[in-house]
């Protein structure tokens, strides 16, 4: 089966996880992804948090299957050689070094496009071009505090908090292989040229805490916010507060303890008040008489009583696991899901058999778990193959290039590659 990305070739200069987690996406759907890495070091991921002595970590293999790895010194005359040659005959370049780092190499925007008129140049920077804050390097959590998304996250009494899913960097590597693929696809219509794509880290979560200036527009005029906790017994000032567990839009929700909660800390499930179940809920829960009380009836009677609404509704909780309470709650159309940990989520028969949760095969690690494609497709079985160990394919990629086996043991005697 030809698979959708076959025939466009990537140089992947990507490290850690932005840009990974975007090359990652494209080499599944069949790019040719070649990963540029120093020799001798390559991804700081390879030994970033390792379990097991001398291998590459899981840090890397999660973020890096299905592509090659070309080692080459990008900084020695030999090396920029092969750079030359390789962005010659790609697509796509894919960076996320510092600021400026590309340039000082010697592969500007400018020098790139004379050595190839059709080569889109996609980079991941903190910060976008011309903003204040330009010359930053960044990471995750600096992205997430510089996007909106710590501000607003965490309870009220507590410091701004981080989440622990990668809003700053696979978010916006997810950003990027949009962008990618527009310029891709913008290319076949506009005569093969090229462009450049760049998406910040800032950008990218700002753009998924949209709700949250929608909130901030909405508090500037009103001076309330009727589905956070702090209404209406609470005050609000003049920025969005962090609101717990509530729901983010117009649906009163709340994470609700269940059976076990006292020595588990993830019994718990996430429950919905959604406006048009408010019937089948008080059936589920046991509180027929709630379903024609005026005190309750109503979205807006029920606004100053959410949480001792949420207390019932934990009461009924407090005899059923969280999976029995969703199999009960399902039942009533009543949007809920149990507190899910990383050990369940590794071991969901659904999960493994659609295939996000997949097992790899690495040459020295072994078997390992990673997430397969989110994304499913009706013609195309995403297949994740093990990630490449450091070099492995440099005489292979340098072959391609037209070098000799002679001319590559140079390059290897001049430690360029
Ligand atoms: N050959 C020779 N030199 C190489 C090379 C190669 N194959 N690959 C990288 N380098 C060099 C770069 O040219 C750069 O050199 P100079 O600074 O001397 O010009 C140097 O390595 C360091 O690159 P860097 O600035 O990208 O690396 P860092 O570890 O200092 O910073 C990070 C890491 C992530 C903070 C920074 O790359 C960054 O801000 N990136 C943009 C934002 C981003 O993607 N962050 C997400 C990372 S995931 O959490």
């Amino acid at each position: 089966m030809t698979k959708p990305l076959e025939g466009i070739k990537i140089i992947d200069f990507t490290h850690v996880q932005a840009g990974p987690a975007c090359t990652q996406l494209l080499a599944w759907y069949g790019a040719d992804v070649i990963k540029v890495e120093r020799p001798g070091a390559g991804d700081v991921t390879r030994s970033q948090l390792r379990d097991i002595p001398g291998v590459d970590a899981l840090y890397f293999t999660m973020l890096n299957s299905n592509k090659k790895s070309l080692t080459l010194d990008t900084k020695t005359p030999e090396g920029k050689e092969v750079l030359t040659r390789l962005i010659k005959q790609s697509d796509v370049l894919v960076e996320n070094f510092g600021p400026g780092a590309l340039d000082r190499m010697g592969f500007t925007w400018e020098h790139i496009r004379e050595l190839n008129p059709g080569m889109i140049v996609a980079s991941v920077k903190g910060f976008s071009d011309g903003h204040h804050y330009e010359d930053l390097k960044v990471y995750e959590n600096v992205a997430q505090c510089a996007g909106g998304a710590a501000s607003t996250t965490g309870f009220d009494d507590g410091p701004p908090t981080v989440s622990a899913a990668a809003l700053g960097d696979s978010n916006t590597g997810m950003h990027l292989a949009i962008g990618i693929l527009t310029a891709l696809h913008a290319r076949n219509r506009n005569g093969g040229k090229g462009q450049k794509v760049a998406v910040s880290m800032q950008d990218s979560v700002l753009n998924l805490c949209r709700v949250k200036l929608r909130d901030q527009q909405r508090l500037d005029r009103i001076g309330y916010l009727e589905e956070y906790p702090q209404y209406p017994h609470g005050k609000f000032s003049d920025v969005v507060p962090r609101g717990g567990n509530a729901g983010g839009g117009g649906q009163p929700g709340w994470v609700l303890k269940c059976k076990g909660w006292e020595t588990d800390p993830n019994a718990y499930i996430y429950f919905t008040i959604q406006g048009h179940a408010w019937a089948p809920i008080c059936r589920a829960i046991g509180k027929p008489e709630w379903i024609e009380d005026p005190a309750y009836m109503t979205a807006s009677a029920r606004q100053d009583k959410i949480f001792d609404i949420f207390a019932t509704i934990e009461a009924w909780l407090a005899d059923k696991t969280k999976f029995e309470a969703v199999n009960i709650l399902r039942k009533f159309d009543i949007p809920c899901a149990p507190v899910m940990t990383m050990k369940e989520l590794a071991n969901d028969e659904s999960l493994r058999a659609s295939g996000t949760i997949t097992e790899v095969d690495h040459k020295e690690r072994g078997k390992y778990l990673t997430v397969g494609s989110p994304i499913k497709f009706s013609d195309l079985k995403v297949e994740i193959t093990g990630s490449p160990l450091l070099g492995e394919h440099t005489n292979e990629v340098l072959e391609t290039l037209g070098y000799s086996s002679k001319e590559i043991a140079a390059l290897h005697a001049a430690s360029a590659v």
